[in-house]
């Protein structure tokens, strides 16, 4: 039997276990990527691992998330990370120089290559054929160190793309289809992989798009062959001895197959507040829009903003909408400034902001009260862009366009009646402008022996979690219903400067939920851990939805937070619980979620031994007298990792052995 192009590069680089659907496989790493905003700890951790030098062929460290600068905390980061990266042989990718995942799929990433990264939408470069996958910073610091990562070997899900796309129509539109066949949750264990005649009609950036977007399918990773498009793109980059043509066997089973055709599409939206929340533009069109957001990871490539920039030609935005512009990168900004593209952004009265991540992780640009929000973005989580309630619609860049000329949502499609707009074919420049000036190469090891690392008092080396204790009593410290994110766990917006210190960020974990004149997820949590009862959060479906950020599971541990039960968990989340030592519990019997309160006391009467060879755990609530049984499939080096109190101390006796 053929294998898919997954299991190839998984058999490649597989160092422990089996490639089969379900078993745990451990995979050398090839390179790693980090960002601002889980970067600190994923360095502080390295540093705590006493390891001098990144082992990967390739670790980038970008500073991209968090550049807003109220206080001192985030330039103190920065700073941070820079020594540290050169001190540990890592490249520096400076503020301003763009995201990470565009700049990485620009600059390094290979098909063929592992990826890990400390951002759930590292798949990205899958795009380019890479093997890309999210985790938290400790995991990813541990590959840094050398150390395998390990996953479970997931299913695959192989889509077969025929046709192509019609004008205005994007491939933002068909993440959109899979969004809305398949939806956020119930996607754990799955990858997915692209093949067909369509895909070959895809550029490597139009790729990019749809694998960056699989992170919110919930799935491992994404994957396109590597094939005549990678070719030249990865050429135009002046990258062309990274090129090697890979696809699946022929014969390659699937576990599923699904058919899209890309010639079927049509423009379509997520509208609040879930990027599954699918509906046709025709549906939508004619919504009043005030702000109108074009960037991030998913659409902020030279063609996305090439065609935004030939469109907006037409005329003026209107003037009722504010449009801001952040391009993905210091290349394609170069590029826009050179090419005039970006003086007719202006022309048009768009606000051109820096190549960051800005207002998709809420720096900034909060709309306003009740204002339709129209954002290429992937996320849409309720309260994300920093208003609450807000009413954000994640669009393509052709949708975002057209609405921004109009003030209302509209079907691009319309564009040439309305306006006399053709259609702009946008095709990959020939060459992109190179200047890799602001990504700083680690220095010779005896150099780096020499550097000084900074570390202001901003930056707070992260408690680790104490063993977990024979018998656990804990309390239900909130129940929370199904499609949880990470967002609704620890915010980010105003407290994302707070990454680097987690006794002062978890003061926040679940603001969200936080009622006023009441006492605060924190304070509840703090006064049992000073009893001596540990907290639990009792969840419903898909818990940990999103973004790979470990201080939700990190600030809970902090905070006394030894067990999470849920319906089901999501695969970074739950790596990243048992990372720092909480117990992640599935109901046996989804039903019991509806038996058990907030503030129950719960107690699991042999939680080491259970640990130890058990699947299932019996839960007594002591408050009501009911016990029902949780699920723990665990595997060998999980049950390790959660007996000898998280992954880092884990790792460490490992390295003594
Ligand atoms: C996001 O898009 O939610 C983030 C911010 O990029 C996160 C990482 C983080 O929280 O720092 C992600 O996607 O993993
Ligand atoms: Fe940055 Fe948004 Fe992409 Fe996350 S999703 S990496 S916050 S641009």
């Amino acid at each position: 039997m053929g294998q898919t192009l997954i299991q190839k590069i998984l058999a490649d680089h597989r160092v422990d276990g089996e490639i089969a659907a379900g078993q745990e496989v451990g995979i050398r790493i090839d390179q790693t990527l980090t960002q601002d905003a889980t970067g600190t700890t994923a360095f502080l951790f390295l540093e705590a691992m006493g390891l001098r030098r990144s082992k990967t062929q390739l670790s980038v460290s970008y500073v991209d998330h968090n550049m807003s600068q109220f206080g001192p905390e985030n330039h103190n980061d920065h700073l941070y990370l820079q020594t540290v990266a050169a001190k540990s042989g890592v490249h520096h990718s400076r503020a301003g120089n763009g995201i990470c995942h565009q700049v990485h799929l620009e600059r390094f990433a290979k098909p063929g290559a592992t990826l890990l990264g400390s951002d759930s939408h590292t798949p990205t470069c899958g795009g380019i054929g890479a093997l890309a996958i999210g985790a938290g910073g400790l995991d990813v610091a541990v590959a840094m160190a050398g150390g395998p990562f390990y996953l479970k070997c997931p299913k695959v899900l192989g889509v077969k793309l025929t046709g192509k796309l019609n004008d205005w129509v994007a491939a933002k539109d068909v993440i959109f289809e899979l969004l809305s066949r398949l939806s956020t949750k119930g996607n754990v264990g799955w990858a997915v992989e692209y093949f067909g005649q369509g895909t070959s009609t895809l550029s490597v950036p139009q790729r990019a798009t749809i694998t960056n977007m699989g992170a919110e399918l919930g799935v491992t990773t994404s994957i396109f062959p590597s094939d005549e498009q990678t070719g030249k793109f990865l050429t135009a980059q002046k990258r062309q001895q990274d090129y090697r043509p890979l696809a699946a066997d022929p014969d390659a089973e699937y576990d599923r197959i699904i058919e899209v055709n890309l010639s079927d599409l049509v423009p379509m939206a997520a509208c609040p507040s879930s990027p599954d929340n699918v509906k046709k533009i025709t549906e939508l069109a004619g919504t009043q829009t005030h702000q109108i957001i074009i960037g991030s990871c998913t659409n902020s490539s030279f063609a996305d903003l090439m065609m935004i920039a030939k469109v907006l030609k037409a005329g003026r935005i209107n003037n009722m909408v504010e449009l801001a512009v952040a391009p993905g990168s210091r290349q394609v900004l170069n590029m826009l400034a050179t090419n005039g593209a970006l003086a007719d952004m202006i022309s048009a009265g768009a606000r051109i902001l820096e190549s960051g991540c800005g207002p998709c992780i809420g720096q900034g640009f909060s709309p306003a009260d009740g204002a339709v929000s129209l954002r290429t973005f992937n996320r849409n989580f309720p309260g994300r862009s920093g208003t609450t309630p807000d009413s954000v619609y994640l669009v393509s860049p052709e949708i975002a366009v057209a609405s921004a000329l109009t003030g209302k949502i509209t079907d691009p499609r319309d564009l040439p009646k309305l306006l006399g707009v053709e259609y702009p074919k946008i095709d990959l420049p020939d060459e992109f402008t190179l200047d890799d000036s602001m990504i700083e190469k680690p220095p010779s090891e005896a150099e780096a022996a020499k550097v000084q690392v900074l570390r202001p008092a901003t930056i707070v080396v992260p408690e680790m979690p104490p063993p977990l204790p024979k018998k656990l009593k804990a309390q239900v410290l909130i129940k929370c219903g199904d499609k949880i994110t990470t967002d609704h766990i620890m915010p980010a917006g105003p407290f994302l400067k707070l990454r680097s210190n987690v006794p002062q960020y978890a003061k926040v974990v679940f603001n969200c939920f936080n009622e006023p004149d009441k006492s605060t997820f924190a304070e509840r949590a703090l006064e049992l851990k000073q009893k001596q009862i540990a907290g639990v959060i009792a969840a419903g479906q898909s818990y940990g939805q999103g973004s790979s950020r470990e201080h939700a599971a990190l600030c809970p541990m902090y905070l006394g937070v030894r067990a999470v039960i849920a319906k089901s968990i999501e695969r970074i989340h739950r790596a990243n619980l048992i990372n720092f030592c909480i117990v992640p519990i599935e109901f046996a019997d989804p039903a019991d979620y509806d038996k058990i309160k907030p503030d129950d006391l719960l107690q699991i009467d042999n939680l080491l031994e259970t640990i130890k060879h058990d699947d299932e755990v019996t839960i007594t609530d002591k408050t009501t007298s009911f016990e029902f049984a949780g699920k723990l499939t665990l595997s060998d080096r999980e049950r390790q990792i959660l007996l000898s109190a998280g992954l880092l101390n884990y790792t460490r006796k490992k390295n003594n052995e």
